[in-house]
């Protein structure tokens, strides 16, 4: 048999309700990453009233983890971030810069999805920095470098007449953001031919910035979830170098097949180890956090060896 490009953990899922202490239906679509020796995840969850909020789990070696007692982030109840909150907080992306974490996730309200920004030292304290987007815009990743003087993002903006897309925008300084650029586009009949989006922070490699994506192909059975790969230029990350023509993961264990949402893998957050793997984290039918293993080598090949540019 060939041997899968992303080699699941045989003890999926790894975090599940079961394992919160406090009341949730959901765990999934989790940041993670390795705060000195200790991976910290931040997963979402579904009250029962259908809204989200963000815990957070510790693990040493990466596939245990242990859940804190508090919920890490819930909607503000004032203040400036209260309006676009009220319906939850969803699927954050966590990246270091400049000493801090910063947390980037969607913020549900009777106004849209837009992007918030929030950010943190320690995973104890956290505060909120500023508002990104507009609506309706979703799946915010930060690259964890500034490209001359700018911090840079890739985001997913909804839209009535386009296919839904990657754009990058740069900041100066994490509250205005602009020089938006779309870069790559899905393509018709193919896995990601619906709506693609960033989905883990991007991982520098010698190649260039390697981000893993999810795309969604509409079936008569409802939408199917999987995530891909993109490798962008080191120095000019709205550059695409190639894009995976294949997916790297797609729902086949039971807990992605069936759930809260079935058919769906949905990443936000992968760690590059120094062995030249990278865990990759996913949520399961929106319901249970998993965790695979790929070399960083074959999916930069997938990009280089076998990709379509990112727009065609
Ligand atoms: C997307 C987001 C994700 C979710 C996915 C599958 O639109 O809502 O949070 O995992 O759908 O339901």
């Amino acid at each position: 048999m060939k041997p899968e490009i992303v080699r699941r953990y045989a003890h999926n899922p790894i975090l599940t309700k079961a394992q919160i202490p406090y009341a949730v239906e959901t765990v999934h679509n989790a940041a993670v990453v390795k705060d000195g020796d200790e991976y910290v995840m931040l997963f979402r969850s579904h009250l029962r009233t259908g809204r989200s909020i963000i815990g957070l789990a510790r693990s040493s070696d990466g596939f245990h983890f242990t859940a804190h007692p508090e919920p890490f982030l819930t909607p503000a109840r004032d203040g400036p971030f209260a309006a676009y909150e009220e319906y939850g907080v969803e699927d954050p992306r966590v990246t270091p810069i400049d000493g801090e974490y910063l947390i980037a996730y969607s913020a549900y309200s009777r106004n849209g999805v837009r992007i918030a920004l929030a950010k943190t030292r320690d995973f104890r304290h956290v505060e909120r920095i500023s508002l990104i987007t507009e609506a309706d815009y979703r799946n915010v990743v930060i690259f964890p470098e500034k490209f001359d003087g700018l911090y840079a993002r890739l985001d997913r903006p909804h839209s009535e007449i386009a296919p839904w897309s990657i754009w990058i925008s740069y900041s100066p300084d994490l509250r205005f953001w602009g020089e938006s650029q779309l870069i790559i586009r899905p393509v018709q009949y193919h896995w990601d031919e619906m709506k693609i989006g960033p989905g883990a922070p991007p991982i520098k490699t010698d190649h260039g910035w390697l981000c893993i994506y999810h795309g969604v192909f509409q079936t008569m059975d409802g939408s199917v979830y999987r995530l891909g790969v993109a490798l962008h230029d080191l120095l000019n990350p709205a550059k695409i170098i190639g894009v995976g023509e294949s997916w790297i993961l797609q729902p086949e264990d039971p807990w992605e097949l069936t759930g809260y949402v079935h058919n769906v893998v949905f990443t936000c957050g992968a760690v590059a180890e120094s062995d030249g793997t990278v865990k990759i984290y996913w949520g399961g039918a929106d319901s249970v956090m998993c965790v695979g293993e790929a070399s960083v080598s074959d999916l930069v090949a997938l990009c280089l060896d076998h990709g379509r540019p990112g727009l065609t």
